[in-house]
C-alpha cells in the first residue's frame, strides 16, 4: 500500500470515530428511499434460523418498501424458525414467510431488488450464491467488504432493529402497531434487555417506538408457552449433568428440540459454582452441541473448535459456543439411540474435558506453556 493511501484510510477512521460510530449517517434514508421507489419488487433474505432481531427488521424494511411504493414484497429465509420465541414472533404478528428460493435471487431484472437484514455476505449464514448482486444490505455484525448498491454497516449498533426504527423515524411515514411492536420486542431480545452491547441509539430507538407498540403484545412475546418437548431436553440436561471443578457437561439423549440446547445450557450456568456449561444431544443424524461460560480464563468458542474442529463444525464467540459434528463416526457402532449415545457420552465428553484441560477429577491439568 503506498504511504498516502495509508494515511489517507487512517484519517477516514479517524473521523467515523469522531462522529460516533453508532450514529445513522445523515444521507441515507433518503438514498434508501430513492432506490426503493424507483424500483418493482423487493425480496428481503433473512439469514439461515432466522432470530427476532432479523425477522423484525425485515418486517421493518418491508414497511418503507411499501410506503415508499413498492407493491410486490417478500420475505424469505433459509433453516428453521424453531425457537419458541422466533415462532411467537411469526405466528402473533402473523409475519408472512417463504422459504429461500435460489430463483428469486438469480437471474433478475435490474428492478428486483434483494435486501439483507442483520447479514451482509451472500453465501455466509445464508443460502444465496456467493458472487451474487445484492441491492441492499443493513446490518450491525462486523464484515470486512460489503458489496451493495445501498449499504449501512455500523458494528458499534447493539440491533439490526434499533437501524430500521431510525429509518422509519428519518422518513415521511410511521409505523404501525405491528412492525412497532416486532422492532421493540426485537431490541430487548437482542439487546437481552438492554443488557448485551446496547447503546444509547438502543433507548432512543426503544423510547420512539413505544407510543406506536402495543405493551401487551411485547409482553406476550417475551414470555412465550415453551413446548413439552423443550422442557423434557431441558429436564434431561438437568438430570445427566456431570460436574468437573466449575464446568458443567450434560447430554440430552435424542431430541427434535435443537434449540432447546442453548436454553438448557443457559439455564444450567444458574447452578452455583458453575462457570461453563456444554449440553449435547442428538438430533436427527447429528450430534448437536451448545456452550456458554462466564469464566474469563474460558473460551468456549476455542474449546468447541479445538475439540471437534477434525470431526465437524464449532466454534463462536467467548462466552457463547456451538457445533455440529457428524453422526458418522459413531453411527457404524449401532442403530440403538441408548447405545449409541452412551458412546457419544464418553466421546464427546473426553474430548471436552481435554480441550478444557481438566483431568477426570476435575482438576485443572497444568501446562507448561
Ligand atoms: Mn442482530
Amino acid at each position: 500500500m503506498p504511504p498516502d493511501r495509508s494515511v489517507a484510510t487512517r484519517a477516514v477512521d479517524h473521523t467515523q470515530q469522531m462522529s460516533s460510530d453508532t450514529e445513522l449517517p445523515m444521507n441515507e434514508p433518503q438514498q434508501l428511499w430513492e432506490l426503493l421507489g424507483s424500483n418493482e419488487t423487493l425480496t428481503i433474505v433473512c439469514h439461515d434460523n432466522p432470530d427476532p432481531d432479523c425477522l423484525a427488521s425485515a418486517l421493518g424494511l418491508g414497511t418503507i418498501a411499501a410506503a415508499a411504493g413498492i407493491d410486490e414484497r417478500y420475505i424469505c429465509y433459509g433453516g428453521e424458525i424453531s425457537h419458541q420465541q422466533n415462532r411467537a414472533l411469526v405466528n402473533v404478528l402473523d409475519i408472512e414467510l417463504e422459504p429461500f428460493c435460489i430463483e428469486t435471487v438469480r437471474n433478475r431484472p435490474p428492478e428486483n431488488l434483494v435486501a439483507f437484514v442483520d447479514h451482509s455476505v451472500p453465501g455466509e449464514n445464508n443460502r444465496v450464491p456467493p458472487g451474487t448482486d445484492i441491492d441492499i444490505v443493513i446490518d450491525h455484525h462486523p464484515v470486512d467488504d460489503v458489496l451493495a448498491r445501498f449499504v449501512d454497516s455500523r458494528e458499534a449498533v447493539g440491533a439490526t432493529a434499533t437501524m430500521l426504527t431510525e429509518y422509519i423515524r428519518a422518513l415521511p411515514m410511521e409505523p404501525t402497531a405491528r412492525v412497532a411492536t416486532a422492532l421493540l420486542f426485537a431490541i430487548r431480545r437482542e439487546t437481552l434487555d438492554f443488557l448485551r452491547g446496547v447503546t444509547t441509539s438502543e433507548y432512543e430507538a426503544a423510547a420512539y417506538l413505544h407510543e406506536f407498540s402495543e405493551p401487551k403484545t411485547v409482553r406476550k412475546l417475551s414470555a412465550p408457552a415453551v413446548t413439552s418437548a423443550t422442557i423434557d431436553t431441558i429436564a434431561h440436561a438437568i438430570e445427566n449433568r456431570q460436574v468437573a471443578g466449575s464446568v458443567l457437561i450434560s447430554q440430552v439423549g435424542r431430541t427434535s428440540e435443537r434449540d432447546a440446547l442453548p436454553q438448557a445450557a443457559d439455564y444450567l450456568l444458574n447452578l452455583e459454582g458453575i462457570e461453563t456449561t456444554i449440553v449435547f444431544g442428538l438430533v436427527e443424524d447429528t450430534i448437536q452441541l451448545s456452550a456458554r461460560s462466564t469464566d474469563p480464563r474460558v473460551n468456549v468458542g476455542t474449546v468447541v473448535h479445538d475439540a471437534f474442529d477434525d470431526v465437524g463444525s464449532a466454534g463462536g464467540h467467548r462466552e457463547m459456543a456451538g457445533g455440529t459434528i457428524e453422526l458418522g463416526i459413531f453411527s457404524g457402532y449401532t442403530t440403538d439411540d441408548t447405545q449409541l449415545m452412551g458412546i457419544v457420552d464418553q466421546v464427546i465428553t473426553a474430548r471436552l474435558l481435554n480441550a478444557l484441560n481438566i483431568d477426570e477429577s476435575g482438576d485443572a491439568v497444568e501446562r507448561d506453556s
